[in-house]
C-alpha cells in the first residue's frame, strides 16, 4: 500500500500573544509579542516601557537607572501625564495618574494578529481634589504602537478642566545626528528661558543643548529624522494641539538621580497632550480622547 504522503505542514500563525510576568522591582507586567513587534506594559502607570519591530532597534528609551517601586515614576516609555502636567502645590508632578497601578480590563488578540489592552484608572484619594471622571487607556500593538487616553467627566454639573501628555521618551543612536520637523511657524513656551514666548523659525529642530519647549495651538504630526540609526519615526496624534520637545542635556541629567549621565545621547521626548494654555475644560457627561500613533520605518 503507497505510503500516504504526510499532510503538508500547516503554517501556524499565531494571533498576537500576551505573557504575564514579573517586570523590574517585581512589578506587574504584560509583554505583548505579534507578528511584527514585541511590546512591554507595566500595570503601575499603565505605563509602556518598550515597543520593538523585528528588524528595528528599540523605539523606545527606558533608563538603566529608572526606579520601579509604588508611588515612583518610571524613567522613560511612555509615563501617562494626568490630570494635570508640571508641578502643583500639594499635588505630585506631572499628576498621579503615572504613579498608580491601573486595573487591567481586557486583553484581545485581533484576526490581524494586532493586540489591544486596555487598562483603568482605579479610584485614588487625589482624585477628590477634580470633579468625577473615569480615565481608560487603550494600547493596541501591531506594526505600530498606537496610544489611547479616553476621560470621562462623570459629574452632573462640573466642568472638568485637566491637561494630559504622553510624555514619550524616543531611543535615538545619537542626539547631535537628530532633526525634528513639524513645528515649523508653531509658538512655544520655552522653559530653559523661563517660559518666554517664541515661534519655530527653522524647518527642522537640532539639538545641542538643554531643550525644554511647549509648542502649543499644533494638531500636526511630527517626524524625527534619526541619522545614526537610519531611521524615521513619526508622530501622529488626535485630540491633542499641544507638543513638548524635551532633552535634559549634560547638566540636567546629572541633576536627576534615576537618568544616567551620559543618558540625555540616547533620547529625546516628544510628547503629545493638551497642557498650559491648552488644558481641556470637559463639559459633564462628555468624554475626550487623546490618541497618539507611533510608527517607524528604515531610511
Ligand atoms: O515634559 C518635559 C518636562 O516637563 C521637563 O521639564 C522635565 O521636568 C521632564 O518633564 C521630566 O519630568 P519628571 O517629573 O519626569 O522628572
Amino acid at each position: 500500500m503507497a505510503k500516504s504522503k504526510p499532510e503538508p505542514e500547516q503554517k501556524h500563525i499565531t494571533p498576537g500573544r500576551v505573557a504575564f510576568m514579573d517586570g523590574r522591582g517585581e512589578l506587574p507586567m504584560l509583554e505583548v509579542i505579534t507578528e511584527w513587534s514585541t511590546a512591554g506594559i507595566y500595570l503601575h502607570g499603565a505605563h509602556v516601557t518598550h515597543f520593538k519591530k523585528k528588524d528595528e532597534a528599540p523605539l523606545l528609551f527606558l533608563s538603566q537607572c529608572s526606579r520601579f517601586g509604588q508611588g515612583e515614576p518610571i524613567r522613560g516609555g511612555i509615563p501617562i501625564i494626568f490630570p494635570l502636567f508640571g508641578p502643583r502645590e500639594g499635588l505630585p508632578q506631572h499628576g498621579f495618574a503615572r504613579l498608580k497601578t491601573w486595573e487591567l480590563k481586557e486583553f484581545a488578540p485581533a484576526p490581524d494578529g494586532s493586540v489591544t489592552v486596555r487598562f483603568c484608572l482605579p479610584d485614588c484619594p487625589e482624585a477628590s481634589a477634580f470633579p468625577p471622571f473615569t480615565a481608560e487607556y487603550i494600547v493596541t500593538v501591531n506594526a505600530s504602537l498606537t496610544l489611547q487616553l479616553v476621560v470621562t467627566n462623570t459629574s452632573r454639573e462640573e466642568t472638568f478642566n485637566f491637561e494630559n501628555c504622553l510624555h514619550t521618551y524616543l531611543e535615538v543612536g545619537d542626539i547631535v545626528g537628530v532633526s525634528i520637523s513639524g513645528l515649523k511657524g508653531v509658538s512655544y513656551l520655552d522653559k530653559v528661558s523661563n517660559f518666554a514666548q517664541k515661534v519655530q523659525t527653522e524647518d527642522a529642530i537640532r539639538i545641542a543643548s538643554e531643550v525644554d519647549r511647549i509648542y502649543l495651538n499644533t494638531p500636526g504630526a511630527v517626524e524625527v529624522l534619526d541619522s545614526r540609526l537610519g531611521r524615521k519615526i513619526r508622530v501622529e496624534k488626535h485630540g491633542s494641539v499641544s507638543t513638548v520637545v524635551w532633552n535634559p542635556w549634560v547638566g540636567k541629567a546629572q541633576q536627576m538621580p534615576d537618568f544616567g549621565n551620559e543618558e540625555y545621547q540616547r533620547m529625546l521626548c516628544v510628547e503629545s497632550g493638551n497642557v498650559t494654555s491648552n488644558l481641556i475644560r470637559l463639559p459633564p457627561g462628555e468624554t475626550s480622547t487623546l490618541k497618539v500613533k507611533l510608527s517607524s520605518e528604515r531610511q
